[in-house]
């Protein structure tokens, strides 16, 4: 083992992250604190964890949010650096601030290349400037409807209401004509208001049925900064993603190395160091238009290393010491295809509600190609608190098609009981054809609204089981009272009712 980046480092998340952030610390040798609230007391990254902090009530505002109370832990810890995962503090730039003012190395960008990214019309501006490729539109709009109408006709009918300090979509508004403009834009200023504290919107034009596909880079602090390829992320339900590949089935080698190039380009314009995603959206005619940089360590993270052989987390640790990125861009080939399906505790064919709960016991799958990054074990009860992904199933095979097949095998053996998840969602993709063709955009659920729709509850199978055996034991149970008994009880099997589907078999 080479001389490890740092002896002792604090993450400050919970969940599956924490658990994969732990795992590559004890890989390379580090000491490792984790944090916790109330809740998380008896939580499998507390668990894998050398030593581990109490920080504060449940609610995230009273824990893992608050940048005192962490600081403070890996002060007394002794932690040279803070890991943050994604979510909670990790786009913060205040923390990164307060990590750097105590001392602690932050195992992410720097504070001045995260506000710079993270001012979406600022990042605009400075991309238009850099030559990268940005969505045609109008910089923030302060006239009446009438300016606002102008600048819509000059850039063509449908564009996009945007809030200026928003994000995941809200205060967005499709404007199809002249007529709707009015009425749209008090709208999407009075979400942006309330949403941001912030009325300030700007226009784009709106591309129809775009894919979301993003850029995996890794920058040092000597200067260097490479791409590890795209990731196509376009599965998602309002603004959740919820498969992503590596591969994108679009995206050729020339294409690669010209996106790769732009988004080299473009946090190279922000001053940033380590691990950053820069986002586009492709159009259906090929075009990618830069949406934004997030500076984070990725959920999705694991297609790409299972594609090119680099552990992110690992690189992370090297670059926030101050070392050289693990390989040049030359030595950077993708092999194979890689899927992510997000395993979560929510009802599906409940429009996604939340399905807090307890793991009555729980069976992740595995075999070749296999990876699961996860953050629960038997008995262990999904918090209300946060957000409830239980873990990511991901899967490699030698091309796309064969990802999917070892990802449909290892859903068929997953199982977690005792809640509802997204498995039985994630297998009726894995089998959909549009799914197969690589048909994919970031409208592709409300397309195919079949692969939401309620009416098939994993649980009927098992259900239907127990009542079968139920009616057997009391129907045997009344033939031996009675006499003379026929050898089934008389009466017609209730198993036949149970039939072959399946996934019957637990
Ligand atoms: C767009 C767009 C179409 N045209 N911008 C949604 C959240 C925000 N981060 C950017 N978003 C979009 N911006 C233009 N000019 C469509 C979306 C969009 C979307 C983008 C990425 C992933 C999922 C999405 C789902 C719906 C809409």
């Amino acid at each position: 083992m080479n001389n490890p980046p740092f002896k002792k480092v604090l993450i400050a998340n919970r969940g599956e992250i924490a658990v994969r952030v732990i795992r590559a610390c004890h890989e390379m040798g580090i000491r490792t604190v984790a944090v916790y609230s109330d809740v998380d007391r008896t939580a499998l990254h507390v668990r894998f964890a050398h030593e581990a902090r109490h920080i504060g009530p449940s609610p995230s505002t009273e824990s893992y949010l608050r940048i005192d109370r962490i600081i403070d832990a890996a002060k007394h810890a002794g932690a040279e650096a803070i890991h943050p995962g994604y979510g909670f503090l990790a786009e913060n730039a205040a923390f990164a601030q307060a990590c750097r003012d105590a001392g602690i190395a932050f195992i992410g960008p720097p504070p001045e290349a995260m506000e710079a990214v993270g001012d979406k019309v600022r990042a605009r501006k400075m991309m238009t400037e850099a030559g990268v490729p940005v969505v045609p539109g109008t910089p923030p709009l302060e006239g009446d409807a009438k300016d606002v109408a102008k600048a819509a006709a000059e850039i063509g009918y449908p564009v996009l209401l945007k809030a200026a300090a928003g994000g995941g979509g809200k205060g967005m508004r499709i404007v199809r004509g002249d007529d709707e403009l009015p009425s749209l834009l008090d709208q999407a200023r009075g979400e942006a208001a309330s949403a941001f504290g912030d009325a300030t919107v700007f226009l784009e034009k709106y591309i129809e049925r775009p894919r979301h596909i993003e850029v995996q880079v890794l920058a040092d602090t000597r200067g260097n900064c490479i791409h590890l390829g795209e990731r196509e992320c376009s599965i998602q339900r309002r603004h959740q993603k919820l498969i992503e590949e590596c591969p994108s089935p679009v995206v050729d080698e020339a294409t690669r190395a010209k996106i790769g190039e732009l988004a080299v380009t473009a946090v190279k314009a922000a001053g940033y160091v380590n691990a950053g995603t820069v986002e586009f959206l492709r159009d259906d005619d090929g075009s990618f238009y830069f949406m934004e940089v997030n500076a984070r360590l990725q959920v999705e993270h694991p297609v790409t290393e299972m594609v090119t052989g680099i552990d992110l987390v690992k690189a992370m640790l090297e670059v926030a010491a101050g070392g050289p990125l693990p390989v040049t861009q030359d030595q950077v080939s993708l092999r194979g295809h890689a899927i992510e399906c997000r395993i979560i505790a929510e009802d599906p064919a409940r429009n996604f509600m939340p399905s807090p709960g307890t793991i009555r016991a729980q069976r992740p799958p595995g075999g070749p190609g296999v990876r699961f990054d996860g953050g629960t074990y038997d008995g262990y009860t999904v918090p209300v608190f946060y957000d409830p992904l239980i873990g990511k199933l991901v899967c490699w095979g030698r091309d796309r098609a064969h990802a999917i097949v070892r990802m449909a095998r290892a859903l068929d053996e997953m199982r977690i009981d005792g809640l509802t998840t997204s498995i039985s969602f994630h297998r009726k993709v894995m089998d959909h054809p549009s799914f197969k063709d690589g048909d994919l955009h970031t409208g592709f659920l409300d397309e195919h609204p079949e692969l939401v729709s309620p009416g098939d509850d994993p649980w009927l199978n098992e259900i239907a089981v127990v009542a079968a055996a139920v009616a057997h034991f009391r129907r045997m149970e009344l033939s031996s009272q009675q006499q003379p008994a026929a050898r089934d009880g008389g009466g017609r099997s209730a198993w036949k009712w149970h039939g072959r589907n399946r996934g019957w078999r637990s």
